[in-house]
């Protein structure tokens, strides 16, 4: 708590970023809240059963399998939007779409109780006699080839195959919520199926490498 009221403080004066639509005479001031890339192996506000890990030389939190984390922020002063912003590693055999004993993958996040996103990613080769899609980077039920919107795609698993290129990606995922409570309840989780496997989270797992908000003031 003091941590926000102080990087608040110490962030009031830097990041007030007015930015101008000339169309529309619309301003927007952003101040970010919260940052974390768990360099500094705090959890800071987030609830989770997991800790912080190491993949590809980045700290991470996770890795997570049928599982969640919480990120609650409090005192938040006054605003009508909120950003976030999540750096999303995928790792290992994401199956996107695919229906029966080894999908969809599923992974969500909630503002509130509102649901912002509900996606599925795949780490499939695709080829044009076998692939399997997935639906981001839009919510519901669409068909893009794997590893679409990807920032990096050509990292080696995690476990499953740590030692094969391809095999995790990396997204960055942003959204602009309408919010304007003084308590921020952000929750992230997965609906993975994988019913054979007798090592779920080798099999196919996330994490997150950065997690960062902020407040918007659009007038
Ligand atoms: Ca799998
Ligand atoms: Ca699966």
């Amino acid at each position: 708590m003091n941590y926000i009221r102080t990087l608040f403080k110490s962030l009031l004066i830097i990041s007030h970023l007015p930015l101008l639509y000339s169309c529309q005479n619309e301003s927007m001031e952003e101040l970010v809240i919260y940052s974390n890339d768990f360099s500094t192996n705090e959890l800071r506000n987030i609830i989770s059963k997991e800790g912080i890990q190491e993949f590809n030389g980045e700290a991470v939190l996770g890795f997570f399998n049928n599982d969640s984390f919480d990120l609650n922020l409090f005192d938040l002063p006054s605003h009508n939007m909120v950003r976030i912003n999540i750096d999303l590693y995928i790792h290992d055999s994401w199956e996107g779409n695919s229906r029966g004993e080894n999908g969809p993958d599923v992974w969500k996040m909630l503002v509130e109780d509102e649901l912002i996103v509900s996606t599925s990613f795949s780490n499939s080769i695709c080829e044009p006699s076998f692939c399997l899609y997935q639906s981001y980077p839009e919510n519901g039920l669409r068909q893009f080839e794997p590893k679409t919107g990807a920032i990096i795609s050509d990292l080696p698993g995690r476990c499953l195959y740590k030692d094969e290129n391809g095999w995790t990606s990396k997204y960055k995922i942003s959204k602009i919520v309408p919010h304007h409570n003084s308590t921020l309840i952000i929750k992230c989780f997965d609906e993975l199926i994988q019913l054979n496997e007798s090592d779920p989270k080798c099999d196919e797992s996330w994490s997150v490498s950065k997690i960062e908000v902020s407040l918007l003031n659009i007038r």
